[in-house]
């Protein structure tokens, strides 16, 4: 048999449970029911943000704590699942009950899950800028960009503290079993991927008249 196996690297499953769910986001061709604008359902969010913890093992020890942060965020989502079909359901009951922004809360679990998204999305961009741009550097100024706005002056020393024990990119694309070729496709292809469902949850805060300053 000559036809190489199909290999599954951690990146790629990643990308593709995003690419998967951002399908979900496009507009049905067949539709016959104007009101099915229920939008993207929870459980289908959840499992794609499940796979991203993959990443993690490739971090090391340092980013335990970023790992147990974001396992703890989706795993609340998870269950929010089970009494919450959609997105659009758990940010309407914060709404009504103005538990949006409360620690916990599942509005405010989502929009901690959407930071991590667009986090490794900006490492990413980052990544891809130049081969001989370290993972270091790239993390670094993504996560200035993305996330240090809104972290405590704690988190923040800690994670830029973090930054030195990252693997290099030869390191990192060895976990991660991938080429610098194959690294890049699947990076772009996650780019890609979630973007729609970043603004898509930004959208769901922004109808309801809530800022993104937090
Ligand atoms: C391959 C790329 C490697 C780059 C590694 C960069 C890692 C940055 C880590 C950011 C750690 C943030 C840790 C703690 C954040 C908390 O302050 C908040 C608290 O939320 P609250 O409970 O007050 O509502 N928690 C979060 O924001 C949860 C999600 C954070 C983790 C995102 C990580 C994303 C993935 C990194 C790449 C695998």
């Amino acid at each position: 048999c000559t036809t190489p196996a199909r290999v599954n690297t951690p990146l790629s499953v990643i990308t593709e449970a995003f690419e998967d769910l951002a399908d979900l986001l496009k507009p049905q061709r067949s539709v016959e029911i104007e009101e099915d604008e229920d939008g993207l359902r929870l459980d289908d969010f959840c499992s794609a943000c499940t796979h991203v913890s993959v990443l993690f093992n490739c971090l090391g020890f340092a980013f335990k704590f970023a790992e147990m942060e974001y396992i703890a965020k989706v795993k609340d989502l998870v269950e929010a699942s089970k009494t919450f079909d959609t997105l659009q359901n758990i940010l309407d009951l914060d709404v009504e009950k103005e538990t949006v922004k409360t620690p916990g809360s599942h509005s405010r679990n989502l929009r901690r899950v959407r930071q991590g998204l667009d986090l490794i999305r900006a490492i990413f961009e980052q990544f891809l800028i130049a081969d001989d741009y370290s993972l270091k550097d790239a993390a670094t100024t993504a996560y200035t960009e993305v996330c240090a706005p809104f972290h405590t002056w704690a988190v923040r020393t800690a994670v830029y503290a973090g930054m030195y024990t990252l693997p290099t990119r030869d390191q990192l694309l060895l976990r991660l079993n991938e080429t610098d070729q194959s690294v890049e496709k699947n990076m772009r292809r996650y780019m890609e991927a979630s973007r729609p469902i970043i603004e898509y949850i930004d959208k769901l805060y922004i109808e309801r008249n809530i800022k993104l300053d937090w």
